[in-house]
């Protein structure tokens, strides 16, 4: 086995980073990638990963020749150029643009669900802002219903990007969000997820704090 040409910025709570390593997994690229631990938050900071992403942010990948990628939705792209198997990010076509959109409604459930614990980890209780945490549980649930309704079909027939963000943004709010308790509302995401969680890939990243 040759050694690991790559280097990702790493933790394992990170669903951003969940992402990449899920895509790694399912495309038999783990081997490639040497993992970096990072232990970071918006206000403490990670000094080696900033000299890499000045947005401070993980995942970041350090490729062979020193050129860092972020942010994640760049990452799996570039990974997914690097396999040879069935592409897991559509090429073209309207096929490439309705996952990309179905992934990104999941990033924007993962970029609420973060920014709501910040707010509650790192700030003291009696600053916390009522009414903009609201506004991003609101986020999700919009987003979750949205799922529910129009997407299970679409997320049941191939665990691709779109899947992969999904499932790992489900995992975040159980990690992180349980009173969110999104399975009462969406049934039938809850049973999806449900499945793909047995994956190997899903398996192997559960998030560990
Ligand atoms: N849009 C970015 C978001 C990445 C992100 O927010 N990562 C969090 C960890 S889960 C982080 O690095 N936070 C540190 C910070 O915001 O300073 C991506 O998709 O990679």
């Amino acid at each position: 086995m040759s050694a690991p040409s790559m280097t990702l910025f790493h933790n394992p709570a990170s669903p951003f980073v969940r992402k990449v390593m899920v895509l790694l997994h399912e495309t038999g690229q783990l081997n490639r990638v040497a993992l970096q631990p990072s232990q970071l938050s918006p206000v403490s900071p990670d000094a080696a990963l900033n000299q890499d992403n000045p947005l401070g942010k993980i995942p970041a990948l350090r490729l062979a020749d020193g050129t860092v990628l972020y942010d994640s939705r760049v990452i799996l792209e570039y990974l997914d150029q690097q396999h040879v198997g069935n592409p897991l990010i559509p090429r073209e076509g309207s096929a490439r643009w309705r996952r990309l959109t179905l992934a990104a409604l999941a990033d924007g459930i993962l970029e609420a669900a973060v920014m709501i614990r910040y707010e509650l980890a790192l700030r003291a209780p009696e600053k916390h802002w009522a009414q903009w945490l609201d506004a991003q549980r609101e986020k999700i649930r919009r987003a979750l219903a949205v799922l529910e309704a129009d997407n299970i079909a679409e997320l049941s027939c191939h665990f691709d990007v779109a899947a992969i963000s999904v499932a790992c943004a489900l995992g975040y709010l159980d990690l992180r969000h349980p009173d969110l308790q999104w399975r009462d509302a969406q049934p039938q995401l809850a049973a999806w997820y449900a499945d793909v969680s047995q994956r190997p890939s899903m398996q192997a990243s559960v998030p560990q704090v």
